[in-house]
């Protein structure tokens, strides 16, 4: 690094801190003076269970990143208060990368455990990191029960960045869940002013704020003076977690010209139990993979064809081709990483390719 360029680094830190001390508090003034009433005794309860990602960061940029606990992320939002009685749990602090099937389990369990054990409770916000938020999101949305919302939020700037989105984001979280319109809607994605349904949110962009897009558009909008949805609440009913100890082993291949079929014997031998492909345009394969893919099927793994291209939809049903082999499951509209857990979860309840395929036509 030459002088030059590390006095302006310098110069740079200098700025940003000074910066955050300003903005931190601003942020919560914001959010206070939009607020404007005083805090009502009936305010609905709001559990934010949080799980670390950059809504939880400080320093994200230097590459030696800090966490910071809910209770500190919950200062930059004072005005908090006057929506609703927050409570936390601290869950876990960690990058949503780190986040495991294992983890979900815990996750749905204990969220399930909350709403049960305290029955004031209007629903639930999870805090989690944004690169992996919507898996997290989807296997909430197919595992928690009943009418109460849970809204999964994060950031795309760290809590000490420059006009920061992950207080304004959790102000509306909370105002989402606070929200009788919100009952019976599952599990949401509260970002950037909108709410998207878990089942299809995804994030379409590395850094910006307005990363997160819904293949069939946003559920509604979180406009400062209400939560405005454009339709009627529907959901599938949730899968029984009971007597689920580990999820089986499902795994992505992502298709490209020439792909022989490589992954897909070895993920085959590393104990898959189901596959989703993310094929080209409407599934399609190169014909060594597509070779290698019957051989999966005929040895019990559930093969679901997905599709790189991140929009439109493939035919979900099953059944037999005119050489008598055994055809894979379409995933619809679900990208490939809600397929997945899509396919996880029904393969607790059968293994069949048919009844996988009744699965994935109830959640389309
Ligand atoms: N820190 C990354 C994560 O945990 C990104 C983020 O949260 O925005 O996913």
């Amino acid at each position: 690094m030459t002088c030059h360029t590390a006095a302006r680094d310098r110069t740079f830190a200098l700025m940003r801190n000074l910066l955050l001390t300003c903005l931190i508090p601003l942020a919560g003034v914001a959010a206070t003076a939009s607020a404007q009433q005083a805090p009502s005794p009936d305010r609905p309860a709001v559990l934010i269970v949080a799980t670390g990602g950059t809504i939880a960061s400080t320093n994200y940029y230097s590459g030696n990143s800090a966490k910071i606990g809910i209770g500190q992320v919950l200062e930059a939002v004072p005005a908090l208060d006057s929506v609703a009685r927050v409570s936390t749990q601290q869950f876990a602090n960690v990058a949503s990368t780190q986040v495991s099937p294992a983890m979900w389990l815990d996750l749905s369990r204990s969220i399930t455990d909350s709403l049960r054990a305290r029955p004031e409770l209007a629903g639930v916000v999870v805090t989690h990191g944004t690169d992996a938020l919507e898996e997290t999101a989807y296997f909430l949305d197919l595992t928690v029960a009943g009418p109460r919302p849970v809204v999964v939020t994060g950031a795309m700037r760290p809590a000490d960045g420059i006009g920061i989105d992950g207080p304004a984001n959790l102000y509306d979280a909370v105002r989402v869940v606070a929200d009788s319109a919100s009952r019976g809607r599952g599990t949401m994605v509260v970002m950037n002013d909108q709410v998207l349904a878990a089942r299809d949110a995804t994030k379409a962009n590395t850094t910006r704020p307005d990363a997160f897009v819904s293949n069939r558009g946003p559920l509604g909008n979180v406009d400062p003076e209400r939560i405005v949805f454009f339709s009627a609440p529907q959901r599938p009913p949730a899968f029984d977690l009971s007597g689920v100890t580990e999820l089986p082993r499902v795994d992505i291949v992502y298709t490209y010209l020439g792909a022989d079929g490589a992954a897909v014997d070895a993920l085959v031998a590393a104990g898959a139990k189901g596959i989703v492909v993310a094929g080209s345009g409407r599934g399609a394969v190169p014909p060594l993979e597509s070779r290698a893919l019957r051989r999966a099927v005929e040895q019990g793994v559930v093969v679901v064809s997905g599709s790189r291209t991140g929009s439109g939809s493939i035919p979900v049903g099953t059944g037999r081709t005119n050489d008598g082999s055994p055809r894979t499951v379409g995933a619809g509209d679900l990208n490939v990483q809600k397929a997945r857990i899509l396919l996880m979860l029904a393969l607790t309840q059968s293994s069949d390719p048919a009844a996988v395929a009744r699965i994935f036509s109830q959640h389309q």
